[in-house]
């Protein structure tokens, strides 16, 4: 067979809204608002500029299904670069965009295929031989609670190398809403080579071959929850069908977590210098674009009393916000404080006082299997309770909360000045 490539993409979410930060900073707003459509333009880019043999894109292009006009005029004007460098499109539609949202009349230029709601064969070719056969099918509507594998077919085209695309929910991944769901034993059932997948935002290889599993992640972080690089797949398949994949980001305003740890700081200016680094490293990583950073403190120590005054942690906020430079910038969104006091448990556990009693107390049933046993089933009653039914907490989550309910009680019941 001729070896060929393929970038694999989903879940663009073009004209996304992130209404809450327009409310917050105008500038930030704005600059978001057009991460999507960005996002999508780097992809166009990137396989024209590789010179893929083609695209396949793994639903919810657009993010409502009443998709708004700009977005779709973006996307075909997407296409149509594509389709002027002779590189086709097999797109899907997902929960986001299913087919009986608003739709425009466009018309898409060559090369592009829309599957629709009953699976079909396409088969591409290069220099009038088959490359490859692609079977896709859309969602008719947002619900899809059907295992949309089980109407795929075993491909009676004559094709080297067949490709399966699809929005759905693998193993029930409950990060997620539930549409589509099929595991992943029936996809490996499937004799295709490849599952082109859309729907969850975290890239994840399922499976490297025999079938490939794949999701490429969404190609714009929109909240705190999709931190890090986001973009889409290069897929390389050789001569002899071995499939080599290859992340290629594409966002334009990463979201980044970040940790400053409060315990060797002793003053207010020096922890916004602390801060400031900590936002120079995430420009410096993020290569260029702009950071949307949820910041953290953490730690014990004298700052702790500072910063649990009231307004502290907000005058602290819009000062860092005060600082930010032009793009590409870092701009915090929020600042949790997750300090504690500089309390020293081990020896105040020692006192004979009450808040001494309290923490031997705790440290007691930390040591006691049955006591724990006993904690685990009060705490746990609360997960899997009829209402809840949730699963039940592991042993290491009760021993952290114990934990953590240990320092909670030494601040109440030793109040700093
Ligand atoms: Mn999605």
């Amino acid at each position: 067979m001729q070896p060929f490539r393929f970038v694999h993409a989903a879940d663009l979410h073009i004209d996304s809204p992130f209404r809450g930060l327009h409310d917050v900073d105008k500038r930030v707003g704005e600059r978001l608002r057009e991460s999507t459509f960005e996002a999508f333009r780097n992809l166009i880019d990137l396989c024209i500029d590789e010179q893929v043999d083609f695209l396949v894109i793994a639903g919810d292009i657009y993010d409502g299904a009443d998709r708004s006009v700009r977005a779709q005029l973006r996307f075909r004007d997407g296409m149509r670069r594509l389709s002027e460098a002779g590189i086709a499109a097999y797109i899907v539609h997902g929960n986001h965009d299913p087919l009986d949202g608003w739709l425009s009349a466009i018309t898409w230029p060559e090369g592009v295929h829309v599957f629709g709601p009953e699976p079909e064969w396409k088969t591409v070719e290069l220099n009038g031989e088959p490359l490859a056969a692609i079977q896709g099918v859309s969602f008719p509507t947002r619900e899809v609670r059907e295992n949309l594998v089980a109407r795929f077919e075993t491909p009676e085209v004559n094709s080297p190398f067949t490709i399966g695309l699809l929005h759905c929910n693998v193993g029930g991944n409950t990060d997620h809403d539930n549409y589509a769901p099929c595991t992943l034993d029936d996809l490996k059932l499937t004799a295709l080579d490849y599952w082109a997948l859309g729907h969850v935002h975290t890239r994840q290889t399922l499976r490297r071959q025999n079938p490939a599993v794949v999701y490429p992640g969404n190609i714009q972080g929109r909240h705190p929850n999709e931190a890090g690089q986001r973009g889409c797949l290069m897929v390389d398949v050789s001569g002899e069908g071995l499939i080599n994949t290859r992340f290629q980001a594409l966002d334009v305003v990463r979201w980044e977590p970040a940790e400053v740890d409060i315990s060797d700081i002793g003053t207010l200016d020096r922890l916004e210098d602390a801060i400031q680094q900590k936002l120079d490293d995430l420009g410096v990583k993020a290569e260029g674009r702009d950071v949307v950073c949820s910041l953290s403190l953490v730690g014990r120590g004298p700052l702790h009393t500072e910063l649990v005054r009231q307004g502290a942690v907000i005058d602290l906020l819009t000062e860092l916000r005060a600082t930010a430079s032009e793009s590409p910038w870092v701009w915090v969104e929020r600042v949790y404080d997750r300090t504690r006091p500089e309390l020293d448990l081990d020896s105040r556990s020692e006192a004979d006082d009450f808040l001494g009693a309290t923490l031997r107390r705790v440290d007691e049933v930390l040591d006691d299997q049955e006591s724990m046993q006993e904690l685990a089933s009060v705490v746990g009653e609360v997960f899997t309770g009829r209402k809840n039914g949730l699963p039940a907490p592991t042993d290491d989550q009760i021993r952290a909360w114990t934990a953590e309910a240990r320092w909670q009680l030494a601040e109440l019941l030793e109040p700093e000045e």
